[in-house]
Parts: C-alpha cells; structure tokens; sequence
C-alpha cells in the first residue's frame, strides 16, 4: 500500500510523476500529492480521496520543477484527508513515505519537547521533522537523512527532497520495497519498477536495509552499516503500456470475463494436452523429498491456499499446514527438518507474506512463491517461483488472479503426487483432461450472466448474506463472502455446511439469502441436508450445482443455477465464477465503487 515515486530530473517532474502515480494507484486511494523543487522552494499539490482529484488541480495550478516527489495513500495512522496526504514538508524537506513508522509516538514527544510543533496525525511527519531538526544543526542533507533514518524503527520505503538541493534526493528501504530507475542524466525511484517503466528499463532494486543518494548521473548505495555498495542493475521486461478496461463497464468485469483465457494460458505451463500429462516446472525443493508443506497467504490468495490443502492432502498424500500471513510469521510453528513452505500473492509485494516467507528461509527451510507480478519481491527473494499468467490485474477485488492460482496450485498437486509415487497414469490423464476441459467451460458460466444479474437484484436488499459448502466448496464460500463484503459492503460469512448447526443457523430467516456451492462431488448428499436444514427455518436460498444437483433440489431452493457439469477436482476452480458474478452485480446494482471499493488497496505492503 502507499505507492511512492521520485524524479531527480531533466524535464517538468510534475506530469512524469502523476503518470507514474497512476500506475501506483493499486497500491491506495485514500489521497495523493506531489512536491517539488521550484526556485530554491519547495511546492506542493495535494488531493484527498482518487489520484483524479490532484489531476484537477494540477490543472488548474500547475507545478513546476524538474526534481520532486509523489505518493498515493492508504492511510494507517490519521484520518484520509488533505492535510495527512503525503509529501509531507518541515522547513525544507518533504518526504514520501510508504510503510509505518512504530515509534513515531516516542519521536513526536521527544520532538515537541524541544519545540517542533506537528501539523498531521500521521507517523509519517517525524520523518522531516527529524531530518529538518538535523539540518539545524549545520548536518548536510546526506548526514542528517542518515541519522534521522539511525532513529527509525519500523517498515518503511521512504524519499526526500531538500529545497535548496534540486540535485539530490534521499531514498531508504527497510521492509517495503523501492527501485531505482536509471535514465540519461535523471534518476527515479519508485515502490515499484512499473511504475517507472515510461521513463526506464534499467531498475536497481535496492536491498533490506539500503539507503541511497541520487544525483542526476547515478546512485551511490549505502548498506544498513553504511557501507558503499553496488546493487545490480536489471533491465525490465514490464510494460509502460496502460491497462484500459476495454469494452467492459469495470475493471473487474474485463478480468472475470477474461478468465477462460488466462486458466488456459496458466494451464498449458504445466499441462500437455496432447498426452494429458503434467510437467512439473523447476522448483527449489524436490516434492518427493518433503514430509509436509506449509501454505501461507492472505485474503483470497489465502482461500487459494485453502483449496489447495485439500488437493495436496487427497492428492498428493501430502500434509499441508494452513496459515493466514499475519498470523503465522508470530505464532512460531515448529516445522519438520523436510518442510517445505508455499507462499501465495498475486502482488509478490503482500507484507506479511513477505514477512512470513523470509522467516521461514532464515530458520533454513526451502520456499515456493506462487505469484502474478513479475519481478515482485516475493519472485526475487523466496528460493524459486511459479508465476501464474492472469496479466495485470486493476480492480482491487481479486478475480482471475485467485483462479490462476487455483490452476497452478492444482498442476502443482497432481504434480507433487506422480513425484510421490502416487498418481497412476490413467488418474494422471483423468485429472488433467478435467483442468483442460476448465477454460471451456469457465466461458460457459459467463455465458450465464443475466441470470446471476437477476440473483443479484434480491441479495441487493439483504443485509446479511450467508454462503456455505463442504470441502473445496468451503474455501469458494469463503470466497464468496469475501467478494460480496469487500465490493458491495453487505456483511457476508461462508461456512463449513456442516458447521451451521453449530451456531451459525440462529441467523437464518427469510430475509438472509443462503449461497449453497453443491457441487457433484461425494459430499454432495451432507451438503443437501444442509440444504434442507436451512429451508426448514425459513431460509432464502440460491443453490449452485450442476443439472442434476439442481433437479434434485431446486424445489426447495428460491433460485438455483445450473453450472457445467465438471469433474469434481475442478469444480472449485468453476464455482468461483459464480459467486465473483453475483458479487459483481449486487455491487453495480447498489451503485458501490466496484474497482476501487472504500477502505481498500489492491496490494497491502503494511502489516
Ligand atoms: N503510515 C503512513 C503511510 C501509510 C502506508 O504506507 N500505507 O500503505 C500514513 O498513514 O500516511
């Protein structure tokens, strides 16, 4: 979250860095604000809310200068208003800042103690105060940007800027990430290498721990111990081209809509449909060798992971280990001397997962990333990767990202169980005939959209949704509500079908609509007397199944859908369809911001 830029420069800074702006915007939309160098001053613009907004006034009150910095803002600390946008400006320093600063409060008093008053309720404004206290003291902008950062504690990527120095910016990397762009006598930086991709191709990475001072002709690397050092210069494959939404009113809905394609992309990196075989990629641990796997992820990618544990348990014969992010990088888990540890993100820059996949490499354990971005930090640092090939994705609510990870995640189980010695070949050929089938019929539940679009119109009106399912069914009715509370901000729960009983179903009446993801699979019949539980109490419910699932239920459902009929390995990857649709339309029906919903970032580079 937080995205950051910066243009030591040779042209007007200001348009360069609302271009890089836009391309950073995944990363928060509570503000945004550029600063830069005029005249031996700094200036500055401004805007609350959508990077749109500072486009107006850029309009209106252009800023000149060739050297300046921008951010875009998910607000941690202090509310999302102009006066907390980034870049922040004590005397004659701005800063930008992504990250969080965790003893800002200790530095605020000690600070105010010594007469500096603060404007913002934001960590981030000890940062120029403490740079600027310095400059008092007759430091040069290099020395007092060091023993500012010397006092930091916390995950942060951060950038100044110094009025009187239009040659100069100060950029730092401790747990959040940052790239060096190297052009013709200017330098950028920014959170990411595509947000420079118009300006550059050539990026430094810069390292844990780094801090760099940028001139015109280069950067000169410094190490947490201060020690000079050189970073490798990379030239980038990313695109500067923009993403548009093409014919589709949402971004969301070009990238539901473009999942029959990128499964099949995703697909044929594994899977030879010619022989029905699959073709395990390089990885950085041999599947064979390993007594159990850990899966660690965050929100949907989470939910991936979660269809994942039953393949591999089933499948591969392998036990998995679950773990929310967040949750397992401090709950210290002892793991076997041959675990192995997966960890998923569609951004590769998600910081607890980061956080959880170096954890695990520093207690010497092998990691897997499976990952959309490339060149991401998850790419660059766990032991090796598997990219999935779902392209950019813009809108904030995951889509194809989370079924491009399931069909790498399921190549990945079929994989790991012939190098386990338990997949015969016809069940080989079985199974991957089914993942070929999948971009077939994926297009064939779009085809269905008018009627998700009538379901939608009820659960409109809901104010609690409910969505259950047994198995791999499960992971989709958490999915699901995951998707319809983020866009359409109804509260939304999925359930373990068989868990209702066991609280849950005190909430039923007729006005709570039950989502029931049935698919042919064995546990369909336990799923039906669920199913059935739920009617009996008055319950709403729309039933996802197949044609025979929906003849032998439909009558007791309010609205059902019939879905291809598929093998029942591959229904979580179809199911998902359904309930992003639905979510989908209840959001545009109720008018929500589907792409770029509130409270939200696409890529959550904070603890
Ligand atoms: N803590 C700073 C920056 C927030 C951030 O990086 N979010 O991802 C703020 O609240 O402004």
């Amino acid at each position: 979250m937080c995205g950051i830029v910066g243009i030591v420069g040779r042209h007007a800074a200001a348009p360069l860095l609302f271009e890089a702006l836009r391309r950073l915007e995944y990363r928060g939309y509570d503000s945004s604000g550029i600063a830069t160098v005029v005249d031996g001053k700094l200036e500055r613009r401004r805007a609350e809310g959508k990077l749109a907004n500072l486009g107006d006034i850029l309009e209106r009150l252009p800023l000149a200068g060739e050297t300046g910095i921008g951010h875009t803002r998910w607000a941690t600390h202090g509310a999302p208003t102009e006066i907390n946008a980034h870049p922040h400006i004590v005397g004659g320093v701005a800063v930008v800042h992504n990250g969080i600063i965790e003893n800002f409060q200790e530095l605020r008093r000690e600070l105010i103690a010594v007469g500096h008053t603060f404007e913002t309720q934001t960590d981030t404004e000890v940062i120029p105060q403490l740079v600027s206290h310095y400059l008092k003291a007759d430091l040069s902008p290099e020395e007092a940007a060091r023993k500012a950062l010397s006092r930091l504690e916390g995950a942060f990527a951060l950038a100044l800027l110094f009025a009187e120095r239009p040659d100069l910016l100060i950029v730092a990397r401790k747990g959040s990430p940052l790239a060096i762009g190297i052009g013709d006598d200017e330098m950028f930086i920014g959170s990411d290498a595509l947000a420079l991709a118009p300006m550059t191709d050539r990026i430094q990475y810069l390292e844990e721990g780094d801090w760099a001072v940028l001139r015109h002709d280069g950067a000169q690397v410094f190490d947490a111990e201060g020690e000079p050092v050189e970073r490798t210069v990379h030239r980038t494959a990313l695109s500067g081209a923009f993403t548009g939404k093409g014919n589709h009113r949402h971004f969301m809905e070009k990238e539901i809509h473009e999942q029959p394609a990128v499964i099949g992309d995703t697909l044929r990196t594994f899977a030879n449909p010619t022989n029905h075989r699959i073709v395990l990629p390089d990885l950085p641990f041999d599947p064979a060798g390993i007594s159990r796997l850990s899966i660690v992820a965050c929100g949907t990618a989470f939910y991936a992971g979660m269809v994942a544990k039953y393949w591999f348990e089933q499948i591969a014969r392998l036990p998995v280990d679950l773990d929310i992010a967040s949750e397992f990088r401090y709950r210290q888990p002892p793991l076997d001397a041959n675990q192995a540890a997966l960890f998923i993100s569609q951004s590769g820059e998600t910081a607890d997962t980061l956080a959880a996949m170096r954890h695990v490499r520093k207690l010497g354990r092998r990691t897997l990333g499976i990952v959309n971005m490339a060149e991401s930090t998850l790419q660059r640092e766990a032991d090796g990767h598997v990219r999935t090939l779902a392209g950019p994705e813009i809108g904030v609510a995951s889509t194809k990202a989370f079924t491009t990870q399931l069909a790498t995640l399921a190549c990945l189980a079929l994989g790991f169980a012939k190098a386990r010695g338990v997949l015969g070949a016809d069940d080989e050929a079985r199974l991957s005939q089914a993942l070929d089938e999948v971009p077939a019929r994926a297009a064939e539940i779009l085809q269905q959209d008018a009627a998700f679009e009538r379901i939608a119109q009820s659960l409109t009106a809901a104010r609690d949704v409910l969505y259950i399912g047994r198995g791999t069914a499960y992971a989709i009715a958490l999915e699901g509500a995951l998707k319809l509370k983020e866009i359409s901000y109804i509260h939304a729960e999925g359930y373990a079908a068989g868990e209702l009983k066991h609280g849950p179903i005190a909430l039923i009446d007729d006005q709570v609509p039950v989502i029931v993801v049935a698919p042919p699979d064995p546990l369909f019949d336990k799923t039906a007397s669920n199913l059935q539980e739920v009617v009996a109490r008055g319950g709403k419910v729309v039933l996802l199944s197949d044609l025979e699932g929906v003849e032998r239920l439909s009558s007791y459902a309010w609205a059902s859908i019939a879905l291809p009929q598929v093998d029942p390995f591959v229904a979580p990857i179809l199911y998902a369809l359904p309930v992003q649709l639905l979510a989908y339309h209840t959001a545009v029906l109720k008018g929500t911001d589907v792409d770029q919903p509130r409270n939200l970032a696409k890529s959550v580079t904070v603890e």
